[in-house]
């Protein structure tokens, strides 16, 4: 009897084992996402708070003058906002802790120009902590605008102003709990006295007290600008780059758009946009709100294009969102829902000329963006048929790499069999998390193909989905350069 157990286990063994060696996992490429930027893109949809003096000055950029006692959100309800970017889909929320004219939106030890020398609450408020508990209650992540340049600290333009900036970095970092991004603008105005930023002890800093923060700057390290505030990433959009010769405020290279295949730095693109035409708050464009369509036309060329969407939804002087802003971001959240809820190649079978061992198929439409095929080793390109059991009729596809291998499909065509021949209804270059294709008008198939046709390694993606689009969506809207 023992021997007989002590054979079995023996044998059960050996099969694991065998079975472990022979799903050896993929390797990865060398510029590959840390942990946290993969977070970090998963979370597709971000917000953006605008909010301080220029709210009340009904101005975009202060000048640094501005009275304190200017500011006075009344009606200030920080859950209000969570809740709207909640519903629409968000998960981290990001606001201005300081904008260009230095007014600090918590009571900073190191300058009087903050919330406690105004009105609101008496001196005694700090926006920053109520949107931390907003946040916290509702599962949201917070993150901190920064901004390096200050108009209103007399230190800025020396070096002293450094240790000024460290200083504020160390209390919101410290005092606020988790902090999921770091935004650094780069802006800064023509006349502005010259300033040499420590940037790199300002991340030495953030590393330090918030290891998982990923920070932005046009140039990363973390996440990088896409190079337009329209929310557009290019077609063609690589999570690699080359930052060398670039710096923050300086970068305009066409890379930041594209990114670059062969760059050596993970450093995906974030698309900010307003979802008025001003970042802060102005009542005459209450009437020039986006367009449900607008936001998710942008949708499909943000997070469509293997970016994240930093959509801006800037408070009123009550310190609300305005009806409108709100009105729009559940619409488009409802479109979305409306043409993603249901995946027409889910669960359907797929052949493919081959897989590394362990990786099969069934993982490209099990809905679950974890898991994926490959080809065997060494294969950069591969053809999937998907066979979706009955004539099916779809507008959008959508393709996701298993980033955290590393971007590597370059090429790509999508073909529908139609009366026994293959038609090319879609075509694209990178794929990255995520690649959302509009057809110019429904396809009918039963018999799909999705067609690597080039790629930096071998051949991983881990889901294929096909969807008829909501009705409300509209066309796609030109894209100006
Ligand atoms: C720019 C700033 O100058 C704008 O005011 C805004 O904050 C935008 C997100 O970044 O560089
Ligand atoms: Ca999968």
């Amino acid at each position: 009897m023992f021997m007989k157990i002590h054979y079995w286990l023996t044998v059960a063994s050996m099969m694991y084992a065998a079975s472990t060696l022979a799903q050896r996992d993929i390797p990865t490429n060398p510029v590959k996402p840390t942990p946290q930027q993969l977070q970090y893109q998963q979370q597709e949809l971000i917000g953006f708070l605008h909010f301080g003096v220029n709210t009340f000055s009904d101005r975009e950029w202060g000048t640094g003058k501005e009275d304190p006692r200017s500011f006075n959100p009344t009606k200030l309800d920080a859950r209000q906002w969570v809740q709207a970017a909640k519903t629409a889909g968000m998960k981290t929320l990001i606001i201005t802790a300081k904008h260009h004219d230095g007014f600090c939106l918590w009571p900073s030890k190191y300058t009087d120009h903050s919330v406690k020398s105004s009105p609101w609450k008496n001196g005694k408020g700090d926006v920053v902590r109520e949107l931390t508990d907003a946040c916290r209650e509702a599962g949201m992540k917070l993150g901190i605008y920064l901004s390096p340049w200050d108009m209103h600290e007399p230190k800025y333009g020396t070096s002293e102003y450094n240790q000024f900036y460290l200083n504020q970095l160390r209390e919101l970092l410290t005092n606020y709990g988790p902090i999921a991004e770091l935004w650094m603008d780069g802006a800064k105005g023509e006349n502005a006295k010259n300033m040499e930023y420590d940037f790199e002890a300002y991340r030495a800093l953030i590393r330090q007290l918030q290891p998982n923060a990923v920070i932005f700057s046009d140039v990363g390290p973390g996440v990088r600008w896409i190079g337009n505030e329209r929310g557009f990433a290019g077609e063609t959009c690589w999570s690699t780059i080359n930052t060398e010769g670039m710096a923050i405020g300086k970068a305009d290279s066409k890379y930041l758009n594209t990114g670059d295949p062969n760059g050596d730095e993970w450093i995906p693109g974030e698309c900010d946009v307003s979802i008025r035409p001003g970042w802060f708050y102005h009542a005459k464009e209450d009437s020039r709100v986006k367009t449900p369509q607008q936001l998710v036309d942008i949708y499909y060329k943000s997070v469509g294009r293997n970016g994240t969407l930093l959509l801006n939804l800037p408070p009123d002087q009550n310190g609300l969102l305005h009806e409108n802003d709100v009105a729009a971001l559940r619409g488009m959240r409802e479109i979305l829902n409306e043409t993603f809820q249901k995946n027409l190649a889910l669960k359907k079978p797929v052949k493919a000329g081959s897989q590394w061992t362990g990786f099969a198929t069934q993982r490209l439409t099990d809905g679950n963006a974890d898991t994926y095929w490959a080809a065997k080793e060494g294969e950069t390109s591969a053809t999937l048929e998907l066979d979706l059991g009955r004539p099916t009729t779809f507008d959008r596809v959508s393709l996701q790499e298993p980033v955290r291998l590393g971007q590597r499909i370059a090429a790509f065509r999508v073909e529908a069999e139609q009366n026994g021949t293959w038609q090319e209804v879609a075509k694209g270059t990178t794929i990255g998390y995520k690649r959302l294709l509009r057809l110019d008008s429904p396809v009918t198939a039963q018999r799909i193909r999705i067609v690597i046709e080039q790629a930096n390694n071998t051949v991983a993606l881990s889901e294929i989905g096909l969807y008829q689009a909501s009705e409300r969506e509209g066309k796609p809207l030109a894209e100006k350069k």
